[in-house]
């Protein structure tokens, strides 16, 4: 194959490519794919050495990774990073060090773009949009009168993350449009199963109404729909209270098929290879897109879901 030959040159040129990962941690069913979305790209048959950290959620433990792979010399340097906020006295850092920084997976706020070379990641806000339409259509073939309340809850992600402030702000603006939606609460579960249970299971003792959760991942919602049993209701779409959440792991299509999730919307994880595509075409001096959205979907239990999930990588 091409990659095998492309590996084949950088060993006989002796080059090994260093990159180290500053992984967010291991929050989620899509960190673990991510994980090893790059555990597997990144190996010495393709002619690299990974050096992977996972900062268990703390930025601080992100900075000083970078700080460690700057001293390393590492040729590349992969950030997820965990917020938008806060990045560039150590992202100055690796560029007096003459060393490209690519963002993966999530954005960061910065006024100074020339702190990193490329941006590989989901499009957060259409994401929150997607699941605000979702809704919409879904309330719709229900026949919901348009001026029916309907109440939500929103279990977000880390606060400050790019992902969490896309999804909430992109559900945000579909919800401006449709007068009957009452937001009763947003709280983060910090993108965890556990978390997102507490959360929910608080939501359900403050308010006996709640319509719709939307929860910014698939694990918190898998969390919500343990609450939301123990508290004697019923989810998905024979039941109570409708779920839609984001990622579309392959644990969010057994949870659509057993009947608890309404929808997911699609994230992919697997940005190892598009990372390494990016890598290769520095290495060859070819000028990269800045930033580079993946393109995604959604998925509902209107579709042949045990059919797309067997031919689904994660
Ligand atoms: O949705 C969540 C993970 O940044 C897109 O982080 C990622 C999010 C993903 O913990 O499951």
């Amino acid at each position: 194959t091409k990659e095998e030959a492309k590996s084949e040159e950088s060993k006989e040129a002796g080059k090994t490519i260093v990159v180290g990962y500053a992984q967010v941690g291991a929050e989620s069913d899509w960190r673990t794919a991510n994980t090893e979305s790059f555990k597997t790209t990144f190996v010495p048959e393709n002619g690299y050495e990974l050096i992977f950290n996972d900062a268990q959620q703390k930025q601080e433990n992100q900075i000083k990774a970078i700080r460690d792979f700057i001293q390393q010399e590492v040729d590349y340097i992969v950030l997820a990073p965990v917020v938008e906020t806060g990045w560039d006295t150590v992202l100055q850092e690796a560029k007096d060090a003459g060393i490209p920084v690519i963002l993966s997976d999530r954005m960061i706020k910065t006024s100074d773009d020339s702190l990193y070379t490329a941006l590989v990641c989901g499009d957060f806000i259409k994401e929150g949009e997607t699941a605000g339409h979702w809704l919409e259509d879904y309330l719709k073939s229900k026949n919901v009168a348009a001026d029916e309340k309907i109440n939500i809850v929103t279990l977000q992600g880390t606060i400050g993350a790019s992902a969490q402030v896309g999804r909430t702000d992109g559900f945000a603006n579909v919800l401006a449009n449709n007068a009957n939606w009452n937001m009763l609460a947003k709280q983060t579960g910090e993108f965890t199963q556990s978390k997102g249970q507490e959360v929910m299971e608080s939501f359900l003792k403050q308010f006996d109404d709640i319509d719709v959760v939307v929860a910014e991942n698939d694990n918190m919602a898998f969390g919500a729909i343990d609450a939301i049993k123990a508290a004697g209701k019923t989810c998905g779409p024979d039941g109570d209270i409708t779920v839609i959440s984001f990622d579309a792991v392959k644990a969010a299509f057994d949870a659509m098929i057993a009947g608890d999730l309404n929808a997911s919307i699609e994230c992919s994880p697997l940005h190892g290879p598009r990372v390494a595509e990016i890598i290769q075409k520095l290495e060859k001096g070819e000028t990269v897109d800045k930033i580079q959205y993946v393109d995604e979907s959604y998925f509902d239990t209107s579709m042949d879901l045990e059919k797309i999930k067997s031919e689904r990588a994660y």
